[in-house]
């Protein structure tokens, strides 16, 4: 490996997955193929060409600022070392936005960060023509399910020539946790609001509930989905797809996570009367995504599926599941299901993808 030139990997946010991320990869069997050459948080930026575990202190006791365009040079001065990649761990729209700069100098950019894939269609394009100019890569795995393999089944089903008739599933691992305490199938259980501030007070939804609610997390996802379907695909950005929120129309625009859910229960009557038509139907309610490439269909919202439905039988916790519906695989989808969220799972993802890279 010593005469094999290493990956140079620059990791941008380094919150929980971002830790973990840099855990896991000073942890690669030796010798590794990646080397950490830069780590940046809001705040500070470290260069060296061997961070080791000592690297949160030495962030810490950085004294140069973060400058992300003072990065992108730096970066570019590595190149004729070998690849290199940025790792982007932010929720950041200003971070998405260097992609196609960094793409087009011909650094590879591997990311669970949605925004840029899921934003408007104009970045997307000039993401995908950098990337084609230049053969860098982006690469994308932990966005949807974090370490689950969607992506890249997805990316195997239509390379290979399947075809999609219908891809379906529960996307949001904190509705998901939301809907496997509410509905279960039984016309009674604990009030919607209850189930909500629960969920809060462990630390599964936002700190304002109305950002997992309004449902554009998985409307986000659905998009980066039908691109990878399809480039071409219409959707001009998340906010193009139908998108059925469940925050109540009174309580849009609160601007508290607090006094959101000392109103919510105003609305308990409202969502325990659809709890008890989906049972007397011997259904639950589930909110799920669905994409349907022959319509056009893209849609995010409240379903209800049989008792007897993977969707209600086999979720726990925060579970993701997706249903693969293609014309090779007929009458019995092919579905993937796990936990959908956490560090080590999405960091895991990106881990993944940074091998794709060897
Ligand atoms: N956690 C999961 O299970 C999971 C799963 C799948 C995908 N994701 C995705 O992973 C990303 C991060 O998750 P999150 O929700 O935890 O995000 P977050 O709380 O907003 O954390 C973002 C981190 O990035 C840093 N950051 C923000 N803006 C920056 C900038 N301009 N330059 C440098 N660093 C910057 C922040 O640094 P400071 O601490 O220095 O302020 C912070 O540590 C998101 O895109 C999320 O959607 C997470
Ligand atoms: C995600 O990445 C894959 C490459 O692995 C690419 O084919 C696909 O188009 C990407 N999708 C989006 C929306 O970026
Ligand atoms: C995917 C990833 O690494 N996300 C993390 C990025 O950093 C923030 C910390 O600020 C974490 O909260 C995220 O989980």
């Amino acid at each position: 490996m010593s005469t094999v030139q290493k990956i140079q990997v620059a990791i941008v946010g380094v919150g929980l997955v971002g830790s973990e991320l840099i855990s896991q990869l000073l942890a690669v069997t030796k010798p590794s193929p990646f080397q950490i050459v830069a780590v940046t948080s809001s705040k500070k930026t470290l260069f060296g060409a061997s961070l080791g575990s000592d690297w949160k202190s030495s962030l810490d006791g950085s004294q140069t600022k973060a400058d992300i365009p003072a990065l992108t040079t730096h970066l570019e001065g590595l190149l004729p070392n070998g690849k290199v990649v940025v790792v982007d761990n932010t929720s950041s729209d200003d971070i998405a936005a260097f992609y196609p700069r960094w793409l087009a100098a011909g650094i590879n950019v591997v990311t669970p960060n949605k925004k840029a894939f899921s934003g408007e269609l104009s970045l997307y394009e000039k993401i995908v023509e950098s990337s084609k100019a230049s053969g860098a890569r982006f690469l994308n795995e932990s966005t949807v399910g974090a370490g689950l393999p969607i992506i890249s089944t997805l990316k195997e089903l239509v390379i290979t020539g399947d075809e999609i008739t219908k891809i379906e599933g529960v996307f949001s691992g904190t509705m998901s946790y939301i809907f496997n305490q509410y509905s279960n199938g039984s016309p009674e259980g604990p009030a919607f609001s209850s189930v909500v501030s629960e969920a809060r007070e462990k630390g599964y939804t936002e700190p304002h509930p109305a950002d997992d609610l309004n449902g554009f997390d998985v409307a986000r996802k659905l998009t980066i989905l039908s691109r990878t379907i399809s480039p071409s695909s219409s959707i001009t950005s998340f906010a193009s797809v139908q998108t059925a929120s469940l925050i109540p129309a009174a309580l849009e625009g609160i601007p508290t996570g607090d006094e959101f859910i000392r109103r919510l229960p105003e609305f308990d009557a409202q969502f325990d009367a659809t709890r008890k038509e989906a049972a007397a139907a011997k259904e639950v309610l589930r909110f799920v995504g669905v994409v349907e490439p022959s319509t056009g269909t893209v849609k995010a919202g409240l379903e209800r599926y049989p008792t007897s439905h993977p969707f209600a039988t086999s979720l726990g916790g925060s579970d993701n599941i997706i249903m693969f519906h293609t014309k090779r695989y007929g009458a019995r989808p092919l579905i993937v299901q796990g936990a959908g969220a956490g560090a080590a799972v999405t960091a895991m993802g990106v881990l993944g993808d940074l091998f794709k890279l060897v």
